[in-house]
């Protein structure tokens, strides 16, 4: 979260890295013998020829920016969508110097420098080759406590639209606000002497910047605030599970003052944290869960199918634009899908990204009430997402893209590594079938699964998001959440269930002597514009009805049937999922139809997922009042991309997607945005602690009578001259 911590992750994984290698060359010779693969590990190709070395020209990739210490000074924009150069950047920093509004302020901050992406017509209407649409860039500033929006021209070097705000809330935080906030209380004697009562060391000290929310009191009015808590980090990288309890230092960002420190957990012991650290180096390991399962990697002989031509990434049947943002995180744009009948490249998505996050914790007492977090919005979904690990978090065939984003004064920093690309297969079948034997037809034919996956894993302060953009030959789109790292536990003085008089007012679950894991949620929304075969397009509710058959008709008494309905205005669209009355959900162009007269769509299949319970009136539930449904349809509106609202720190919301929707505009056939929300309920257990593995969920965009018949149909299989088969042998 603020440098030193993300220094920390950054030796961490180096560590990491070092650590893997020196455990494989010091492989013991019997482990290699005894596990020998068929083919030699040390010649032939299945030691891995990677892309960079292919031998044949005809698959040679042009990775045209795959140097990774590239330091991205002579970047230059090739599409109109590409994201903001270091020149960009500078320039930007010169044109505001000018400008009034920060010449005559020296207290201001840059907390968004994004580009202004140009109208959609215009990119929609841009072929390559042609000159680059006028570079603008979307700019918000906070200027003396107060946020202001600009549009910078680089082409005419000016500022052309400055408006004050007129939603209530703060812009996303910058780095150094998460940051210097932190030492705030320790300007405060009272702070110190509570540190020390507590038997917590002042060195040990580590601190979280934890959003505030609002909840309407009149101490919230006209300032930024953020509630400091504090963990003891003696004996542990895992401090998250060392909390000093109740303790909560509310700050003012913007003074950097202490506003006030309340202290209900003097009672409360600080954990021990005994084998908490989840550090590899430091694990005492026992020999047999360490070589349980043997080194595994994906081999492409011939390299990778994919290539990505500065931010236009090809592979297979799809196309599409991928950019990293500072507050989305990923944002695929323009993804098109080729048509194996006619060869055409076909729209799916304009564009395509986490539009903003919930996680609200379900306990209403003093030092927790309030952690109800938007994390796109306050922390910076892409800010967050720290450089990814290239043994372990994505597979070796992957490719590596940077990030580059402004900080708080402008200067452009470089977020190395923070996405990956890669093939991906997981030993999934694509499609198959096998006769029986009772038609005596000795037909086999089945057809491997490889997807291109996109991914990008964000650590906000205890959490990490692995967010993949998972596409298949097939024309679908998986996009898949991962929940991991660490929870936010809360210390309590019981250290067995056997002392615990109601457990209902836990709030959660005992996971350690004095440690509590407190019950959340999770809730990711997704902004997607689709544009199924141009942009016009209607939103179809497929429902799932029982029909009763009358007396007499069939010796069947019910049958299901599917009754379309399409969605008129944005009410019509606004959907809570349920089992028991279900519906598929179809994006269409009405237009255009199959050769059968089907109109052409994908449909949105969500996957298992939760709902927000919470009182609509909660102050929490009305700020993210956008995960009130899972699903809901707006027309494409340009300033309505952020879920929570442009504004989301402090914001009371008044700009959220509820608000939007609820002027009920006109959706059919029209350019229409879908918006889904995957969400977790999180009843933490035993083995969350002291790290969480892996949890996900995910949605998929699935063609439906888009194409005229199964698009993958051609597809080749392996084939044994493509591959040997390389498998263990007996264990001697
Ligand atoms: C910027 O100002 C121009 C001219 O006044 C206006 O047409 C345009 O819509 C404004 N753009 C934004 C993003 O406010
Ligand atoms: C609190 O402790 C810190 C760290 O030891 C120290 O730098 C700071 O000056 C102390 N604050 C006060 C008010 O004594
Ligand atoms: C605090 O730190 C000092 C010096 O590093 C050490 O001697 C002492 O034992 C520590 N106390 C606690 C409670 O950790
Ligand atoms: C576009 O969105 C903004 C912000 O919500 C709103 O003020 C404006 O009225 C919207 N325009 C249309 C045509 O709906
Ligand atoms: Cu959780």
């Amino acid at each position: 979260m603020d440098a030193r911590n993300m220094l920390r992750f950054l030796v961490l994984s180096f560590g990491l890295t070092l650590v893997l290698l020196l455990t494989w060359f010091h492989l013991p010779t019997s482990f290699l013998n005894k596990e020998a693969l068929d083919c030699n590990v040390y010649s032939g190709w299945c030691t891995s020829k990677n892309r960079f070395q292919s031998s044949n020209p005809i698959n040679k990739p042009t990775f045209s920016t795959h140097n990774r210490k590239q330091r991205h000074e002579s970047d230059v924009p090739r599409h109109p969508l590409d994201p903001l150069t270091i020149q960009e950047f500078n320039e930007v920093r010169t044109i505001l110097a000018t400008h009034p509004l920060f010449k005559s302020s020296n207290s201001y901050t840059l907390n968004s420098v994004v580009l202004d992406e140009p109208e959609k017509e215009l990119v929609l209407k841009w072929r390559k080759g042609q000159p680059l649409l006028p570079r603008k860039v979307s700019v918000v500033a906070l200027v003396k406590g107060i946020a202001h929006t600009l549009i910078v021209d680089l082409s005419r070097s000016q500022v052309t639209n400055e408006t004050r705000s007129p939603s209530s809330g703060y812009p996303t935080m910058t780095i150094k606000d998460m940051q210097s906030v932190l030492d705030v209380p320790l300007k405060s004697g009272e702070f110190n002497r509570t540190i020390i009562k507590r038997g917590v060391n002042l060195s040990d000290l580590s601190c979280l910047p934890l959003a505030a929310g609002w909840y309407g009191t009149p101490v919230e009015e006209n300032r930024r605030l953020i509630k400091v808590q504090c963990y003891s980090s003696k004996g542990t990288v895992n401090f998250y599970m060392k909390p000093i309890e109740g303790l909560t230092v509310l700050v003012d960002m913007d003074k950097k003052e202490v506003v006030s420190i309340t202290d209900n957990g003097v009672n409360i012991p600080v954990a021990n944290g005994i084998d908490t650290d989840y550090r590899y180096s430091v694990q005492k390991l026992n020999g047999e869960m360490n070589y349980l399962i043997n080194p595994i990697s994906l081999e492409q002989p011939k390299g990778p199918s994919f290539t990505v031509d500065g931010h236009i990434v090809k592979w297979a049947n799809w196309e599409f634009h991928l950019k990293p943002d500072p507050r989305a995180g990923i944002i695929i744009s323009q993804a098109k899908v080729r048509d194996t009948d006619t060869s055409e490249m076909r729209n799916v998505i304009y564009k395509g990204f986490t539009s903003e996050l919930f996680v609200p914790y379900m306990d209403p007492t003093d030092a927790w009430y309030f952690k109800t977090y938007m994390d796109a919005g306050e922390y910076g979904f892409g800010l967050q997402a720290m450089p990814l690990d290239p043994l372990n978090d994505c597979p070796r065939n992957a490719y590596y893209m940077d990030g580059l984003f402004a900080s708080a004064d402008g200067t452009p920093f470089v977020q190395p590594n923070m996405i990956c690309i890669f093939e991906s297969y997981a030993g999934d079948i694509a499609w198959r079938h096998a006769e029986c034997p009772i038609t005596d037809m000795k037909v086999t034919e089945v057809r491997p699964k490889v997807t291109l996956v996109v991914r990008m894993a964000a650590a906000v302060a205890n959490y990490d998001y692995i967010i993949d953009w998972e596409f298949q030959t097939d024309g679908l789109i998986r996009s898949k959440v991962g929940l991991s790292g660490i929870l936010m536990v809360k210390g309590t003085t019981y250290e067995n269930m056997n002392q615990v008089p109601d457990q209902e007012y836990l709030y959660g679950t005992l996971l350690s002597e004095n440690i509590i894991g407190v019950i959340h949620d999770h809730y990711i929304t997704y902004y997607l514009d689709m544009d199924i075969d141009g942009s016009d397009n209607s939103f179809i509710k497929v429902n799932i009805k029982k029909e009763e058959t009358s007396p007499g008709e069939s010796p069947r008494k019910s049958y299901l049937k599917a009754v379309r309905k399409v969605a008129k205005t944005e009410k019509d669209a606004q959907i809570k999922l349920q089992l028991y009355d279900p519906s598929e959900f179809h994006v269409v162009n009405p237009l255009k139809k199959t050769r059968l007269g089907n109109p052409v769509g994908y449909k949105l299949v969500p996957g298992a997922t939760a709902a927000s319970l919470l009182d609509h009136e909660d102050k929490a539930q009305k700020r993210a009042a956008f995960t009130n449904n899972q699903i809901w349809v707006t027309p494409y509106n340009k300033s309505e991309q952020w879920a929570g609202g442009l504004l989301v720190y402090q914001s009371r919301g008044d700009d959220t997607l509820q608000v939007w929707s609820n002027r009920d505009r006109p959706i059919e056939n029209k350019d229409i945005v879908l918006w889904y929300t995957v969400g977790f309920h999180h009843v933490p257990s035993q083995e969350d602690y002291p790290i969480m593995p892996t949890v996900s969920a995910s949605f998929d965009l699935k063609p439906v009578n888009f194409f005229e018949r199964n698009p993958i149909l051609r597809m080749r299989p392996n084939f044994q001259e493509d591959l040997p088969v390389c498998k263990a042998q007996d264990s001697a």
